[in-house]
This record gives C-alpha cells, sequence and structure tokens, in this order.
C-alpha cells in the first residue's frame, strides 16, 4: 500500500471513499472526482489487481476521465467511478454478499454517489446492489432497470468509426474496412456484430483463449492478444483493459485510426503524440465510448425513449466530427482538442435534470 498516500495527494478530484471488505478479502475504491456539475456518477468495476494500489490508481484516472465524458456528452452529471479490487476466485455466495455489502456503502452515501455497470460487473450485480440502494443504474429491465448498457456502448462506438473512418478516407462507409477488436467482452462482442452487418472485415482478439476459441468458431479471424498490435488494418479498436497503448505498442501499430470502448487506453498523456506523430488518428475515449452513459442516464432519469437515445448516441459522431476540425484549425491533438471542448462546457453555468 505504499503508493496509497502519494496518488490520493496528488488527485485533483473531491473525495475518496476506501472500504476493506474483511470476510471476502476485496478493497472498494468510490472516486468522486467532480460534483461541478451534478451527481458524481459512474460505473462499478470489478476486477483482481496485481496490488490493492493499482485498483486506487485505476478508480482515480477512471472518475476523472467521466468528468470528461459527462461535460462532453452535454449531460448534467459529474465525474466518479467505483473499482472493487478482489481476490481470485471468490465463490459465488462470496461475490453475492460483497455486491450487497457495497450496496449498503453506496446507499450510505444519501446519493452523494450514482453508479451502474461496469468492466467485469453485470445487470446481476446490479440487482444485487439495488437490494441496499436505489442510486443504482443498469439493473435487469424486469427490475424496472434499463438493463445491459453495453450494446448502446457499442453503438456510440460504431458512430464514432464512421466519423474517423469518414476524416480520414472521406467516406464513412465501413464496408470493406478492416477492424481490429481487441477484447471481445460484451461491449467488444456487441460491436463485433455491428461491424459485420456493416460489411467491416473484422479481425478479433481476447484475452481469454475459451473466447477466442468461440469467436473463431462463428467463422471471424481471430489473432494472438500480442499479435493483435502488428496487424495490418485501417482501425484498431481496443474495447478491453486500458493502457494498452504505449511507447512498446505504438511503434507497431499498423493502422490509420486507433477508436474504440476501452477507457484510458493510452497508458500517458504523451500516447496521444505518439499516435499523432504517427500519422494515426485517435478518437478521444471519453468522447466515443459515451452511449452506455448517455443510455443509462437518458433511459433511467431522464425519460427517453430507445429511439431518442439512438439519437443522441449518433450525437457522437458529430461531436468526432468537431473535435477532429477543432484539431486540425488549432493544431492541436484530437486528444487536446476534446479536452479542450471539455473545459470549456466545464466552465458553463450549469443546467440540472430532474434525477
Ligand atoms: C462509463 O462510461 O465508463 C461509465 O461508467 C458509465 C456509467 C454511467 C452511469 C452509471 C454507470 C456507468
Amino acid at each position: 500500500m505504499e503508493r496509497f498516500a502519494p496518488l490520493l495527494e496528488a488527485w485533483p478530484g473531491e473525495h475518496v471513499i476506501i472500504r476493506f471488505d474483511a470476510s471476502t478479502g476485496a478493497w472498494i475504491f468510490i472516486a468522486i472526482h467532480s460534483s461541478r456539475r451534478g451527481v458524481p456518477t459512474g460505473g462499478t468495476r470489478y476486477r483482481v489487481y496485481a496490488r490493492p494500489d493499482d485498483g486506487v490508481e485505476d478508480a482515480l484516472r477512471l472518475a476523472a476521465a467521466m468528468t470528461l465524458k459527462w461535460a462532453v456528452a452535454g449531460l448534467p452529471r459529474g465525474g466518479a467511478k467505483a473499482v472493487i479490487a478482489a481476490q481470485l476466485g471468490l465463490e459465488r455466495e462470496e461475490r453475492e454478499g460483497l455486491m450487497v455489502r457495497y450496496g449498503e456503502l453506496v446507499d450510505s452515501l444519501r446519493g452523494g454517489f450514482q453508479t451502474g455497470p461496469d468492466l467485469g460487473t453485470t445487470s446481476l450485480d446490479m440487482d444485487l446492489i439495488r437490494r441496499r440502494t436505489g442510486y443504482v443504474s443498469g439493473h435487469s429491465r424486469s427490475l424496472g432497470g434499463a438493463g445491459d448498457p453495453a450494446p448502446f456502448t457499442a453503438l456510440g462506438i460504431l458512430f464514432g468509426l464512421r466519423a474517423c473512418v469518414e476524416h480520414v478516407f472521406g467516406s464513412d462507409r465501413l464496408a470493406g474496412r478492416s477492424v481490429l477488436v481487441q477484447g471481445a467482452g460484451s461491449v467488444g462482442g456487441a460491436l463485433i456484430d455491428l461491424l459485420k452487418r456493416s460489411s467491416a472485415v473484422v479481425v478479433a482478439t481476447d484475452a481469454d483463449p475459451e473466447r477466442r476459441a468461440s469467436l473463431a468458431a462463428s467463422g471471424i479471424t481471430v489473432v494472438e492478444p500480442e499479435e493483435a498490435y502488428d496487424q495490418p488494418c485501417d482501425l484498431f479498436s481496443p474495447c478491453a483493459v486500458g493502457g494498452v497503448l504505449d511507447e512498446r505498442t505504438i511503434p507497431r501499430l499498423r493502422c490509420r485510426i486507433v477508436a474504440g470502448a476501452a477507457n484510458n487506453p493510452l497508458a500517458s498523456p504523451e500516447d496521444a503524440r505518439r499516435l499523432e506523430q504517427r500519422g494515426i488518428l485517435y478518437a478521444p475515449d471519453f468522447v466515443i465510448n459515451a452511449g452506455g452513459a448517455i443510455a443509462l442516464v437518458g433511459m433511467e432519469h431522464m425519460g427517453l425513449s430507445k429511439m431518442q437515445v439512438e439519437e443522441r448516441l449518433r450525437g457522437i459522431g458529430a461531436t468526432l466530427r468537431e473535435i477532429f476540425s477543432r484539431a486540425k484549425s488549432e493544431g492541436i491533438s484530437a486528444e487536446e482538442a476534446a479536452t479542450r471542448l471539455a473545459q470549456e462546457r466545464l466552465a458553463q453555468p450549469i443546467e440540472r435534470d430532474a434525477s
């Protein structure tokens, strides 16, 4: 735990709630980055980390990205994220107990944090959390929730990919474009289906060998995880964990565009420059992957229909076009242009929703 203190001291957010769940050995971190534009809202990630410090670091970075995400999406929410850094191999009942206790913790914040699904959690986990608190979205439809947001995240990514392809190749058609999808989990898997329907040429990889086998069985070209970076393609779409693009992997990429669902796919801010120097267009993650966030708040708190949400997801493409043209005219990277746009929105007066 030696990095705990310096991480928290250097973080520009509001506060962090830390809980050790003795019966499962899990650490829970709820990072509240900003309440300026509304209720701090973000998903709950469940993962096994090498050290609890890595979980804190993930929570802090992810929460900060949520502030930017809500601002760019134009939704009156603040940035937050929770990480459950669990021990490997919990029994089902142990995990269920952990989720229910986590629900109690969320409830104790009395609306100071609103959560939902994220990497490693599903609507079923949200149902367990909901036994103890109402401050959770993305629970099952049978319980009145919006259900799994992954198909909406994937649709937002698809609109974003079209904007990228248009910027680089002059037409937004995905037919015949080759896309490497890194990670075929709930969002990556849904994206693969949408890409196939658009007649794109999909190559996929996943850290899980069983999932790679089932992708291959469904007729998709599959590569080993480490080979993915060397694969010639038009678009490289990171849809798994963050931090995958760095000084070691960026020089290997053989694509024109990096655009996907993963939060924080760049290991450090300099990696945006590294991509730019290689002539690779990068779609800022907090812009292109906002579809799930938009769907959850839109359907559960703003009363939007599925069609109205889809219309908002189309807006992700429009926002990216605006960001790419701003980057060009101001001579900055798309990442910098997106951050400027978010900061301008954060400085604007606030319009709150009814929730
Ligand atoms: C994300 O986009 O990374 C989120 O965390 C989205 C989200 C929004 C609201 C509840 C849960 C997850």
